[in-house]
């Protein structure tokens, strides 16, 4: 293990023409970086962002990732001219290929990285934009941000899971009145309909997301990933299968635990008395 991490430290940041990685003490940014076109996702963006979600699944310089754009955007959405322009040229075949690229990271990995992952709204957010940012465990937008879910404006369905995801989050009075008037929204707006956890002004976005992840840093990474991915798996399970499921996984859960923290909770509350769960994390130096 130890190994690794050094070899690891060692190892240029993943990324590429499209993406940005930054390492700062456990938190990995990623920066959607293609500024001059506010950050719209290309076929090539997708591409990276699907090798980045790769590599710092298992690169130890990342315990937890944010997500955010390069200059005054967070996404305009899919690329209208590299994604759909040039697509339409594709033959079927290119065009799966495509697609499934970007469904991987957007959604399907995304939801289930196996550790914490907040999407930091710095402004433009726009269509299929709304796919990763919903597939983020929390979310922070600025004031400022604008959310607009465009599609209709361009006479297109918002495909790519964009609906899905909006519902998700969102109810049916907020998800049907913007995905049928294609009306911008702030940062506040969205908080307010839960769509992101917090909207703050954008002078204290970088902060207030660098804290809420470093709060997130302090816990138990075993079992903050497993509450994290067992959330997401029991959400299509029934009552009677989610009982056995998480019963199951919660005896995995704290027999590969590293740190062993179960067993050191109990210590700390029930012998120690040093310490209580209801009030603060058990000592994980101890
Ligand atoms: N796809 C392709 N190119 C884009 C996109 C996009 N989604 N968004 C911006 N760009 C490009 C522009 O074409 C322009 O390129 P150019 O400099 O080569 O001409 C450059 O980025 C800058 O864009 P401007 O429109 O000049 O920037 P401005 O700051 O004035 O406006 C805004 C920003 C509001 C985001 C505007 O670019 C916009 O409306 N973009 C499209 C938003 C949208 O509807 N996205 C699609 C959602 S639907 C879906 O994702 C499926
Ligand atoms: C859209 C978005 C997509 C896609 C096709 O919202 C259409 C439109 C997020 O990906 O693949």
């Amino acid at each position: 293990m130890a190994e690794t991490t050094k070899a690891m430290t060692d190892q240029p940041a993943p990324g590429g023409k499209t993406v940005k990685v930054e390492f700062d003490n456990g938190i990995a940014w990623v920066t959607l970086n293609r500024p001059e076109k506010r950050n719209a996702f290309s076929p090539t963006l997708n591409r990276e962002m699907l090798e980045v979600l790769d590599a710092l699944e298992v690169d130890d310089r990342c315990g937890a990732l944010i997500l955010t754009g390069a200059g005054n955007s967070f996404s305009s959405g899919m690329d209208l001219k590299e994604y759909f322009r040039e697509v339409d040229k594709a033959t079927p075949v290119e065009v799966n290929r495509v697609r499934r690229e970007s469904m991987a990271w957007q959604w399907r990995r995304l939801q289930f990285f196996p550790k914490p992952t907040i999407a930091m709204v710095n402004g433009w957010c726009f269509g299929g934009a709304f796919t990763p940012l919903v597939s983020c465990d929390l979310a922070i937008a600025a004031d400022e941000a604008t959310f607009g879910l465009s599609e209709i404006n361009w006479g297109i369905i918002p495909a790519g899971n964009v609906e899905k995801a909006f519902a998700e989050k969102v109810s049916q009075s907020d998800a049907l009145y913007y995905l049928m008037t294609g009306e911008n929204f702030g940062g506040r707006k969205a908080a307010q309909m839960r769509l992101v956890n917090e909207s703050v002004p954008l002078a204290q976005l970088r902060t207030y997301t660098e804290q809420l992840a470093r709060k997130l840093l302090e816990k138990n990474p075993h079992v903050l990933s497993a509450i994290k991915l067992s959330y997401r798996r029991l959400k299509e399970m029934s009552w009677d299968v989610a009982e056995e499921y998480l019963y199951a996984k919660a005896q995995e859960t704290y027999s590969t635990d590293p740190e062993q923290g179960r067993k050191k909770g109990m210590t700390q509350f029930l012998d120690d008395k040093s310490y209580r769960p209801g009030l603060a994390n058990y000592s994980r130096d101890e």
